[in-house]
């Protein structure tokens, strides 16, 4: 069975070109120079990602208010989906955050009011349009802002995201880990990294899947989030050539801050997964093979 997941937010997001980049395979760099038509009327498509079968429902942002007020709307866009992905652009954080916090409550009350049981993940996208240099510090900001705006009884997950090829890695992430909640695979492997993870400093691994999709992101509490942004861009790169590097450990310089990597292979141990990347600022070199040995011998269990 497929997993529904729609995908929703106002008009100018960017929704139907994540569908397009991370569904369909396209070239954002094309998508960004050629924008797409406006969606006209809501879109349902099947796609493989992951070893799942998703089924994307693109509502158009010119029916959102109508989806809002109308019950029988409500069931055809959120009945029997897993996720609710909550699409808006930074730009229109900073100019109208209001409005924002008043469509996520309503799909809040929504979801709770039909019993639809979807999980209500946020997308705030386009983060390449962040200034660089403050990006870290600048999304933790937003972040507790939009927590404490809606005032929700629940935690709602919010993924910063951007098409942008040094950034795409994020918006990979957002969804892989939105799917790979249904994915019995990936989130067994999740769960033995955070373990892994539980009481290291400064730390964090990445795992690709064969199609070089970041599918898995696990960060040590400690982790700066300055760093990530630079990070998304050194596995971009990383990514292309990996095979050189696999098995020894390798240093990197991130700005401020030297990185030891560390890179394995993962596709032997489970065809799902390509490679595992691990950086970390406080590890030494045997640690970190020993750390990346034991999780494959526990995999292979
Ligand atoms: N800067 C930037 N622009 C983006 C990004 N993603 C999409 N866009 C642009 O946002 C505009 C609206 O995109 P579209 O997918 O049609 O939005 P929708 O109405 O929400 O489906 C287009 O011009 C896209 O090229 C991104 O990550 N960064
Ligand atoms: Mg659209």
């Amino acid at each position: 069975m497929a997993d529904k997941i729609t995908i929703i937010g106002p008009p100018e997001m960017g929704k139907t070109t994540i569908k397009k980049v991370i569904f369909e395979g396209e070239d954002p760099n094309d998508l960004i120079l050629f924008p797409l038509e406006a969606t006209i009327g809501i879109k349902y498509s099947v796609h493989n990602f992951m070893n799942s079968k998703v089924s994307l429902i693109d509502a158009p942002g010119q029916s959102l208010p109508i989806i809002l007020h109308d019950e029988q709307k409500q069931v055809l866009a959120f009945g029997d989906t897993s996720a609710i992905i909550y699409v808006f652009d930074y730009p229109t954080w900073i100019s109208d955050s209001q409005d924002i916090i008043d469509d996520v409550r309503k799909i809040y009350e929504i979801n709770k009011k039909h019993d639809f049981n979807a999980k209500i993940i946020l997308f705030l996208h386009k983060i390449d349009l962040v200034i660089k240099k403050k990006i870290g510090s600048l999304l933790s900001l937003i972040r507790r802002q939009i927590i404490k705006q809606l005032e929700l009884p629940d935690e709602i997950p919010i993924y910063f995201t951007s098409l942008h090829p040094n950034l795409i890695y994020t918006t990979y992430n957002a969804i892989s880990n939105t799917i790979s909640d249904f994915s019995e695979n990936s989130s067994v492997l999740k769960e033995k990294i955070k373990a892994k993870l539980g009481n290291l400093s400064k730390t964090s691994l990445f795992v690709t899947n064969p199609d070089d999709y970041l599918i898995i992101q696990e960060i040590s509490s400690d982790f700066d989030l300055n760093i990530l942004y630079y990070l998304y861009e050194e596995i971009y790169n990383k990514s292309k050539s990996p095979e050189v590097l696999i098995g020894q450990v390798s240093v990197v310089d991130l700005g401020p801050k030297l990185f030891h990597l560390l890179i394995e292979r993962l596709n032997d141990v489970n065809s799902d997964f390509k490679y595992i990347l691990l950086y970390s600022e406080s590890l030494e070199k045997e640690d970190m093979i020993k750390i990346l040995d034991d999780l494959k011998k526990d995999l292979n269990q």
